[in-house]
């Protein structure tokens, strides 16, 4: 027995499932995931001495590699100094200054501690400053795990077949109205069909929590559009998208500035930090400036302020995402060469640092129902085959796949040698 399956013995026995987040176990996939001792770079290394190249980053927030030494030195020079004061500190001022500084629609923002923290809160601000209930979502976008967003989600609810959790309350649910993403037509016909109720919409502006699915052209326009002509506010959930498709994130990318945002992964560089924002007189009404309330203990404490400052400090060097952008194309370019070679219908987006790929004989992938008639059963096949020759990919289809500056061509090649190996036994 190996040392990650006495582990996931163990694990099991004291943590339901044996991991702390679904998405980790191998459920859809089978198999024992590799229990991970290190990583360093592009690598991660499991209890058993195997060694991997990481296209996980934890999911998304690993952007300058594993233990980069800028970010090592910043949060260890933090510790040294006290790991939590529940007192404001200049960090946060700084943080909080880089993000309006890089994010076009943030003129104020709240840390908090996780992505899902910052969407829960965002919605309530946004219920509050409408006056309305009703938000929309898109199917198959996966915005954390509050209760008001756990319905159609993608990511783990998907790859598990849970399209809403028990335990969401039923008004609540009721609440959240969902449409297929990029359905700009749908979306119109709603809030025609429903003046006056939609508090907000709330998207994920590259989906990632189906796979990898960018917008079509005039889908983030029309939303935009729609929320400004109807008194609804636009969430651009850019918790993955956020420093890891450019530097502003999709905002910047696409030229849409949403009314507010949450962020969350790259800003924290590995450590636990959220973070939302907008438009000064929306973030005004969060307490204590405003009567909306939010808080947390830990929001904004030294260690993750200082891993998110280095991290964006080396995000910000010129060419950082020409040369990211182009290493995932390379490799996204590199995997799609090999499969169509090897005759396997697929279909595979990249977009700045993260990418995708779908085992479906469509031709695009627009929305999650799309995204379904992929072959799991061959995705499985890909999956192990690649982690067997060292390429630790998410084990799901429905996940988004993550480079870091830490990928390089050596990395790259070996990927792409894998890949030939596998492709023929799909
Ligand atoms: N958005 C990530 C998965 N799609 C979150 C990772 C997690 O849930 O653990």
């Amino acid at each position: 027995m190996s040392r990650s399956e006495i582990l996931l013995q163990r694990a099991c026995r004291v943590i339901p499932g044996g991991v702390n987040s679904p998405v980790r176990a191998f459920k859809s996939v089978g198999g024992t995931p590799p229990f991970i001792r290190s990583a360093l770079g592009a690598r991660v290394v499991d209890v058993d001495g195997r060694e991997y190249v990481d296209y996980v980053g934890s999911w998304g927030p690993m952007i300058v590699g594993h233990a980069h030494p800028e970010v090592v030195e910043a949060v260890q020079k933090a510790a040294a100094s006290g790991t939590s004061f529940g007192a404001p500190t200049e960090a946060e001022v700084l943080l909080a200054e880089g993000i309006v500084q890089q994010v076009p629609g943030v003129e104020m923002v709240r840390l908090v501690n996780s992505g899902t923290e910052a969407t829960m809160s965002v919605l309530r601000l946004a219920r509050a400053a409408t006056g309305r209930d009703a938000i929309l979502k898109f199917e198959g976008c996966y915005h954390g795990h509050g209760d008001s967003l756990l319905v159609k989600a993608g990511s783990g609810a998907a790859t598990f077949g849970v399209p809403s959790s028990p335990g969401v309350p039923g008004a609540l649910a009721r609440e959240t109205l969902t449409l297929p993403f990029n359905d700009l037509a749908a979306a119109e016909a709603l809030f025609a069909d429903q003046p006056g109720r939609i508090a907000a919409v709330i998207v994920e502006p590259v989906a990632g929590n189906m796979g990898c699915v960018p917008p079509v052209p005039g889908f983030l326009e029309g939303l935009r559009r729609l929320c400004s002509a109807n008194g609804a506010l636009l969430i651009f959930d850019e918790v993955m998208t956020g420093f890891r498709v450019a530097l502003g994130g999709a905002q910047a990318l696409y030229g849409i500035t949403p009314d507010l945002t949450t962020l969350g992964k790259v800003i924290g560089g590995g450590l636990p930090l959220g973070a939302y924002g907008g438009r000064r007189d929306l973030m005004e009404q969060i307490s204590p400036a405003g009567p909306v309330y939010q808080a947390g203990t830990l929001s904004g404490n030294p260690l993750a302020t200082a891993a998110g400052l280095a991290t964006l400090a080396i995000i910000s060097r010129p060419g950082f995402f020409d040369r990211l952008t182009a290493e995932t194309r390379r490799l996204g370019e590199g995997i799609g060469a090999v499969l169509t070679q090897a005759g396997i219908p697929h279909v595979g987006y990249q977009v700045g640092g993260m990418f995708g790929l779908f085992f479906t004989a469509r031709e695009v992938v627009r929305d999650f129902d799309q995204a379904a008639t992929s072959d799991l059963q061959r995705f499985n096949r890909w999956f192990h085959g690649m982690l067997e020759r060292g390429i630790y990919l998410a084990p799901s289809q429905y996940e988004a796949g993550f480079l870091s500056s830490a990928h390089r061509r050596e990395e790259i090649d070996q990927t792409l040698a894998a890949a030939r190996e596998v492709a023929i036994l799909l």
